[in-house]
C-alpha cells in the first residue's frame, strides 16, 4: 500500500531509472551476440529480471548487481533447450520479442506469464511468425498463452503490420535475422525503434527505405558495452507531478529522449507546459539529454494520430494532467491501450473518476473535462504500474490523503517510486 498527500512543491534534481524497453533489448541481444556485453544503468526492475531470468535458463551466465550486468554470449545458436517453461511475468515485451528468437532456434519452448500476460493477445505475433514458416500453438489457435513454440528453418517476408506496434516489429525482425532472405516490416505509423538502433549497435545491417525497415538473414551479433538512458516513460511520471504542483521544478538528468518516445514531451508543451531539453548527446545511437521542467498552467489539447505511439505508455499519466488542465482533452486512436497491463481506457477512466475528475472512456480513448478541484481516493493499481504511479501523482495535488492497494505493481517499471516522490517532495 502506498500512501501520498498533497504536496507543497516539488524540487531537486533527480535520476529515473534505466529505459525498460532498452535494457530488455540490451540483455536479449547481449545473450545472442557472441562474447561479452556488459550493460550500464540497466532497469532492474521485474520485467527485465524476467528476461534475464529467461536467458540464465537457457545456458547464458548473466551478472547482475543493480544497474550494470554482464552477459555472456554464445552466439545466435549457444542457447540451450530449456528444461521448464520460460515465465516472462507481467512482461509483454519479453514474451512477444522471445517468441520471435525461440522461432529460429532448433528447439522445443514454451513460455508463460502471469494472469495479465494471459490475457494479452499473441497472435498479432503469431500470425506473422508462422507465416514465415515457424511452428508456435496456444490457446485461441495461438492468441493466448502458454505459447508452444517449436523453431526451425525459417523464410523471410514482407509484413505490412496492422498496428503500430514495436513488439510485433521487433519480434518479426529478430526472427528475420536468421530466416532464408529479406524480412521487412512496414507499420501504419512509425512505433518505438530501439530494436533498429540496437542491432546497429551490436553491427547488425538494417536498412530504411521510407517506412519499411528490413533485415537479412544470416547475420551475427557482436557483443560490446551497452549505455541505458533513464527511461522517459518513468520521468512522464515527476514532469506531471511539477506540472500539477505549484512553484514546483525540476531537473530530470539523462533521460533517453529517442523521437519515438517524445509525444509526451509534445504533449505537455501543446498543453502550455514549460520542459526545456539540455545538455542534448548521442550514447550507442540512442538521443540522451537533461530535462528542465518547470510548474505551468495547463489547457486542455487533442491527442491523435502519429502522436499515439510516441507516448502510448504515458496516457494515463496525461490523463491525470487533463484532469487539472483547463478545458478539455481529447484522446483518440488509442484503442492498443486496451490491450496493456490492464484495459488502459476502463482503469484510467475507473481509478481517476474516484478524485472527482471528469472523465468519459470512449471506444479508442478518453475525454477529459478539466479544471475540476481534486480529492484525495482509495485506489486500486488493478496490478498496472503505470495505473498505480498515475494515481499516485494524482495523489499530490488531491486534498487529503491518496492510498493505492496493489503499489507493488510498481516495481515492474520503476523500482524506488516512493522514496523519489519522497525525496523531491516538500
Ligand atoms: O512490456 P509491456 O508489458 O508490453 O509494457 C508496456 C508498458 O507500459 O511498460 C506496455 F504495456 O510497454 C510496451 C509499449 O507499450 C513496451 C514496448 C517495447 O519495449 O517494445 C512497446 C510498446 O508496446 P507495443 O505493443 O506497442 O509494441
Amino acid at each position: 500500500m502506498l500512501r501520498v498527500t498533497k504536496a507543497d512543491k516539488i524540487e531537486g534534481t533527480v535520476r529515473v531509472p534505466g529505459d525498460k524497453s532498452i535494457s530488455h533489448r540490451a540483455v536479449m541481444f547481449g545473450s545472442l551476440a557472441e562474447g561479452k556485453t556488459t550493460i550500464s544503468g540497466f532497469l532492474p526492475g521485474a520485467d527485465c529480471l524476467s528476461t534475464i531470468d529467461c536467458f540464465r535458463r537457457m545456458g547464458i551466465t548473466i551478472e547482475q548487481q543493480g544497474d550494470q550486468v554482464t552477459v555472456y554470449g554464445k552466439g545466435w545458436y549457444g542457447l540451450k533447450e530449456p528444461d521448464q517453461r520460460l515465465d516472462v511475468g507481467n512482461s509483454g515485451t519479453t514474451i512477444r520479442l522471445m517468441t520471435g528468437i525461440m522461432a529460429t532456434q532448433p528447439f522445443h519452448s514454451v513460455l508463460e506469464g502471469d494472469e495479465s500476460i494471459a490475457k494479452r493477445p499473441m497472435r498479432r505475433v503469431v500470425g506473422p511468425l508462422r507465416e514465415m514458416g515457424a511452428k508456435i500453438d496456444g490457446r485461441q489457435n495461438g492468441e493466448y498463452t502458454p505459447l508452444a513454440i517449436r523453431g526451425g528453418k525459417l523464410n523471410g517476408i514482407s509484413y505490412r503490420s496492422p498496428v503500430a506496434s514495436a513488439q510485433v516489429k521487433s519480434a518479426i525482425l529478430l526472427a528475420g535475422l536468421q530466416a532464408d532472405g529479406t524480412t521487412s516490416v512496414e507499420e501504419p505509423h512509425l512505433s518505438r525503434d530501439h530494436t533498429e538502433r540496437m542491432l546497429k549497435a551490436f553491427g547488425i545491417d538494417v536498412r530504411h527505405e521510407g517506412s519499411r525497415v528490413s533485415v537479412s538473414g544470416g547475420q551475427t551479433l557482436k557483443g560490446r558495452d551497452i549505455f541505458v538512458p533513464g527511461d522517459i516513460s518513468s520521468a512522464a511520471f515527476l514532469i506531471a507531478a511539477v506540472m500539477m504542483v505549484p512553484d514546483s521544478s525540476l531537473v530530470i538528468e539523462q533521460v533517453g529522449i529517442n523521437p519515438t518516445r517524445t509525444g509526451i514531451i509534445d504533449a505537455v508543451q501543446a498543453m502550455g507546459g514549460r520542459l526545456e531539453i539540455v545538455n542534448e548527446r548521442l550514447i550507442n545511437e540512442e538521443p540522451v539529454a537533461d530535462l528542465h521542467v518547470f510548474h505551468s498552467e495547463l489547457r486542455g489539447t487533442v491527442i491523435e494520430g502519429d502522436l499515439i505511439p510516441r507516448l502510448i505508455d504515458e496516457i494515463p499519466v496525461i490523463a491525470v494532467m487533463a484532469a487539472q488542465a483547463n478545458g478539455r482533452t481529447v484522446i483518440r486512436d488509442a484503442q492498443e491501450l486496451k490491450v496493456k497491463e490492464t484495459d488502459r481506457i476502463a482503469t484510467v477512466a475507473s481509478q481517476l473518476a474516484k478524485f472527482g475528475a471528469s472523465v468519459t472512456p470512449t471506444e479508442d480513448g478518453l475525454v477529459i473535462e478539466g479544471g475540476k478541484s481534486l480529492v484525495g481516493a482509495e485506489i486500486d493499481s488493478m496490478g498496472d504500474h503505470r495505473i498505480g504511479m498515475a494515481m499516485a501523482i494524482a495523489g499530490l495535488a488531491a486534498e487529503g490523503e491518496t492510498t493505492i492497494a496493489n503499489a507493488e505493481a510498481i516495481n515492474v517499471s520503476f523500482p524506488g517510486f516512493a522514496e523519489t516522490l519522497e525525496r523531491i517532495t516538500r
